[in-house]
């Protein structure tokens, strides 16, 4: 009996067992099924992807598209599945392709530029990049300059008007004589600026500089050195704006170079060459002529002296010093010095020096520019104290001093 039940638990254990493996491959068999159909998918998909190959046919550059002829060179049907420009998606879709069959496929033309990477791939996951590029479109333009910046507003720069001078200049050969200008900055800011004076050969015979606040005036005397030669000569004054360099201004001046007529004409010689009616007289100790005394009425009483000419001249300045002083003033109507020149039959100019009620005594220096041609001959300068009272008699004090008459060539 044991041997029986023994091989009962044999049978019964072998039919476990089998069973057990019935069971499992039951299970799993289909599974190897599907796992070796797969392996064969797989392997078969994998010599597909590998025979796969594509090019691209012909590209057609439109102003905003791209034409694209793919053909398929492989050994296998392909499906494109997307399009890239420059690795940007440009076109996405399904298109299939049997071997050695075209296919047109149209993408956007990215703007700009002339050398475009084109990507293709296909539904097996292959890529192909193709390098086009564009001889229609032009090169790439390197990008315009930046516009130039606006130039900076000017600075505000300073700007130099004569405003005054004196335009006729009058010494003796040889001498010095001052040329007084004045000058304006009428510009936008100060600044520096240099006068300078040019004689009738063009050289510069003085300068002077000076700084002009903006919308001031300064004066400025410059000492001319006046030529040997009598004569009558134009010369430039100019206005140097150191700023800029330019010159601002320019004015002429006349520069009369005359000879002296009159001789003794500050009465250092007491009376010499002069002819003095009473009651004028030459004050030694003061070294001019004068009246000093007491008049009631009319007076009229010169100083006189002749000079003589020997070829045609102009007569270019007269002047004098003078001084009139009356006392009481109310008692004056009429006080003056009245110059004259004269030939031995006319008088050829004239001019007069007034007494002032409220400027007394009345003083000064007498200038008269004169353009007077005379020819050879003998003429007289006078100078004429004319005094009209009233009922009381005038304490008088009358003085010239400093008389000087100059003549130019003409
Ligand atoms: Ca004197």
């Amino acid at each position: 009996m044991r041997g029986q039940s023994e091989v009962i638990a044999a049978l019964l254990m072998t039919a476990i067992v089998l069973a057990g493996f019935t069971i499992v491959w039951i299970f799993l068999y289909p599974r190897y099924l599907e796992w070796e159909r797969e392996a064969g998918s797989t392997a078969l998909e994998s010599r597909l992807a590998a025979s796969e190959w594509l090019v691209l046919g012909n590209t057609v550059f439109g102003s905003d598209r791209l034409g694209l002829t793919l053909v398929n060179t492989g050994s296998v049907e392909l499906r494109v599945r997307a399009i890239y420009v420059n690795e940007s998606l440009a076109w996405q879709g399904s298109l299939s392709l049997a071997p050695g069959q075209k296919g047109e496929v149209s993408t956007p033309l990215p703007r700009g530029g002339r050398v475009f990477w084109i990507k293709v791939c296909t539904a097996r996951g292959n890529c192909w990049t193709f390098l086009e590029v564009n001889w229609t479109a032009p090169a790439a333009q390197p990008p315009p300059p930046p516009p130039p910046p606006p130039p900076p507003p000017p600075p505000a720069q300073p700007l130099f008007r004569i405003t005054e001078y004196n335009n006729t200049i009058y010494g003796l050969p040889g001498s010095s004589a001052n040329l007084v200008v004045e000058v304006a900055n009428t510009g936008g800011s100060g600044g520096n600026c240099t006068v300078e004076v040019y004689d009738h050969q063009g050289n510069l015979v003085a300068s002077s500089t000076a700084y002009i606040p903006v919308n001031s005036s300064e004066r400025l005397t410059l000492a001319l050195p006046l030529p040997n030669a009598p004569g009558i000569y134009l010369w430039e004054v100019k206005v140097l704006n150191l700023l800029t360099g330019a010159y601002d201004d320019s004015r002429s001046v006349t520069v009369v170079v005359s000879n002296e007529l009159i001789r003794n004409g500050d009465f250092s010689q007491g009376s010499a060459y002069w002819d003095l009616e009473s009651p004028w007289y030459v004050d030694t100790s003061m070294q001019l002529a004068r009246i000093y005394t007491s008049v009631k009425g009319s007076m009229s009483a010169s100083i006189s002296q002749t000079f003589e000419i020997a070829s045609a001249v102009t007569l270019t300045q007269l002047k004098l010093d003078y001084h009139m002083g009356a006392s009481r003033p109310g008692q004056v109507e009429i006080l003056q010095l009245v110059i004259k020149i004269e030939n031995a039959t006319a008088t050829l100019w004239t001019g007069s020096i007034n007494w002032q009620t409220n400027q007394n005594p009345t003083n000064g220096t007498y200038t008269a520019p004169l353009s007077l041609q005379l020819n050879p001959g003998t003429y007289r300068l006078r100078i004429t104290a004319v005094l009209v009272t009233k009922q009381q008699s005038v304490d008088l004090d009358v003085r010239v001093d400093k008389v000087s008459l100059l003549a130019a060539a003409p």
